[in-house]
């Protein structure tokens, strides 16, 4: 292992605002709004305030699914926070969700609006809210939490611990980079053991214990997360691969990994969904006409 500087933790923790890494300009240790700024309302039920990362993309497939399955109430505003430049620190935001964070929802379909903030309680709350995605047998409704949960306590491995240190961190720790390289590959091993014996996560039906795993961890077996393909090796996760490209070939999970996004193809990305229509006039190449 390669020598690394030492540093001695001073007695009580002070903000270094330098800290340098990708995020450094937009991290903070208080919680709460810099500033005041309403959220803009459309006309539909949902209003859903995002951004096409993997958390954001597990809702946006969610809407898209219920909308295919003909739920009409599903219809949802899409709008877009740019967490790059503190949307989620914005007044309207934390009143959403107190955690400044995408995804937050509000149900504006009752007598009072319901906030539900963290992706995986959103996707609950729709599943309960149309009956859909989420078996009712004990057993099975058990299984799938099970992977709901499973998602929402690996990915800050993934993504807090392995791509902030593999991509953003100022400099390369060797230490962090594999410890959390192997608890990645670890994960991926856990999915793959699973994926060995169903067909989905879950078992034999598709639910949202794969609508939350497929945005993290389809898009690292695909090598599109932190460059990190080759390193990890991901090809070896076999079933990871099977279950990875059937899921991508689902029309409701083709449109909803392009709303909110910011990257990519301009047809890939459609900044804003307001219209089911907004899919094929409004992405990037047809509004500046790339
Ligand atoms: N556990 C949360 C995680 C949400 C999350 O980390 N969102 C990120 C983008 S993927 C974010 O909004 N970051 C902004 C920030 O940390 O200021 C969930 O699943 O909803």
């Amino acid at each position: 292992m390669t020598d690394v500087p030492d540093y001695t933790p001073p007695k009580v923790w002070t903000w270094n605002k330098d800290s340098g890494g990708r995020f450094a300009s937009i991290n903070r240790p208080i919680a709460g709004a810099t500033h005041d700024k309403e959220l803009p309302v459309g006309r539909h039920p949902l209003q859903l305030y995002s951004l096409g990362t993997p958390n954001g993309v597990k809702v946006t497939v969610m809407l898209e699914e219920l909308l295919a399955l003909g739920h009409a109430g599903a219809e949802y505003d899409a709008w877009l926070i740019r967490i790059g430049d503190g949307d989620q620190f914005g007044s309207g935001f934390v009143a959403i969700n107190p955690n400044s964070k995408i995804p937050a929802l509000l149900d504006r379909s009752g007598p009072a609006p319901v906030r539900v903030f963290e992706s995986g309680a959103i996707l609950i709350y729709l599943a309960e809210k149309f009956g859909a995605f989420l078996p009712t047998a004990p057993a099975a409704r058990a299984e799938c939490l099970s992977w709901l949960f499973w998602q929402m306590g690996s990915a800050p491995y993934l993504g807090g611990g392995f791509g902030h240190f593999y991509a953003y961190a100022p400099s390369k720790i060797e230490y962090a980079i594999d410890r959390f390289a192997m608890e990645t590959k670890r994960q991926l091993d856990v999915l793959d053991r699973r994926l060995a014996e169903t067909e989905y996560l879950g078992g034999a039906e598709y639910t949202i214990a794969d609508i939350a795993v497929w945005p993290w961890y389809g898009a690292l077996a695909k090598g599109l997360l932190y460059g990190a393909g080759e390193f990890l090796d991901v090809a070896e996760y076999r079933h990871v691969q099977r279950w990875t490209d059937a899921i991508a070939q689902r029309p409701a999970v083709r449109r909803g990994r392009m709303v909110n996004r910011l990257s990519g193809e301009p047809a890939s990305q459609l900044h804003e969904r307001h219209d089911a229509d907004d899919f094929d006039t409004k992405t990037q190449d047809k509004m500046t006409g790339a």
